[in-house]
């Protein structure tokens, strides 16, 4: 599963625009939202400039970079950022271009809308759990108790991310989420351009530009706020960057790829691909030494090649 990130932002902030220069989907530009308009989803590529160095020197037929999902909701407000719980990470949109932009502003009236909807959330959850509890279940009891320290936590004016101790499961609260603002306009990222040039085939937009596509840094942005790295499959058929947690192991990078190769997992050949592009090819690799084998429990590395030995 990818994990996924929802944009965020006041009204008109530009949030369907930068989806769209993100993910390429082309969703429509609508003048006003309505609470009934569903969700964009779509996918974000990670650009990596050692992806496209390692399929040139496996002459790969196939690209295909490593994606995190992407969540547009239209509008704010605790019904529609409620569709957002499920988020690993949020990305806070800034109307920097109209003329009258207050940006910092605005990354404050969101984060308190973020804090108002966590606070509904665990008040409606007490109502709930306050219910359920007066058939005298214990464990609803302790629920409640805990859901009661909560509220007054929040009501002194404290946040979620702030309480030492372990929140109740399926909270998924909001204001506990990593979040990455992003101005929209001059001062930031031209959000419009972007979506425009995300329409063009890449050598294209890239003559548009006179720097590194801004984009491709906040997607490289979020990939840290969520704690991922890269690892490389490189074959001559495909040649593809995946993502997992900082700390996996290569038994889990083998059931990324595939559920059947984790099954038969034997060894791993490992090799960073710094060293591989520079070797030039696996057999110089191997001969310099740079390659080793690898159990499952191996921890991966950000950049590792990986060559599944495995049977079925
Ligand atoms: N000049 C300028 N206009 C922009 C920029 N980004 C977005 N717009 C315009 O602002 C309007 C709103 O953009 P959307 O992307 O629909 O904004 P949104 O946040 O998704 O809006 P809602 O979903 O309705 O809340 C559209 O007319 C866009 O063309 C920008 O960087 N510069
Ligand atoms: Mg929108």
């Amino acid at each position: 599963m990818a994990l996924e990130v929802g944009i965020v932002g006041l009204p008109n902030s530009g949030k369907t625009t930068l989806f769209n220069a993100l993910t390429r989907a082309g969703a429509e530009i609508t003048a006003y939202a309505s609470v009934t308009e569903k969700p964009n989803v779509g996918m974000a590529a990670i650009a990596d400039d050692r992806l496209q160095q390692l399929a040139e020197l496996v002459s790969a037929r196939k690209v295909t970079p490593a994606a995190i999902r992407v969540v547009d909701v239209p509008g704010t407000g605790p019904q529609l950022l409620g569709n957002l719980r499920q988020v690993d990470a949020i990305l806070a949109v800034l109307d920097g271009f109209s003329p009258d932009a207050t940006p910092a502003d605005d990354l404050e009236t969101l984060q308190l809308e973020l804090l108002v909807a966590d606070r509904d959330h665990v008040e409606r959850r007490h109502e709930r759990v306050s219910k359920e509890a007066k058939s005298g279940d214990a464990s609803k009891r302790a629920e409640l108790e805990l859901l009661t320290t909560l509220l007054a936590h929040l009501d002194a004016g404290r946040t979620l991310a702030d309480w030492p101790g372990e929140l109740p499961g399926e909270l998924d609260p909001l204001t506990t989420k990593p979040l990455l603002a992003v101005e929209n306009g001059p001062g930031g990222i031209d959000c419009k351009l972007e979506a425009e040039l995300a329409d063009l085939p890449d050598e294209e937009a890239a003559e548009f530009r006179d720097r590194p596509s801004a984009l491709d840094e906040v997607v490289r942005r979020l990939k840290d706020a969520l704690g991922l790295i890269a690892f490389f499959t490189a074959g001559d058929k495909e040649t593809r960057a995946w993502t997992l947690r900082q700390g996996q192991t290569a038994l889990e990078a083998a059931a990324t790829v595939h559920t059947d190769i984790a099954r038969g997992f034997i060894r791993c050949e490992v090799i960073s691909a710094d060293d591989l592009v520079e070797a030039g090819s696996h057999a110089e690799a191997a001969r310099r030494g740079t390659q080793r084998l690898e159990g499952k429990t191996y921890v991966v590395a950000d950049g590792d090649v990986l060559n599944v030995r495995f049977n079925v």
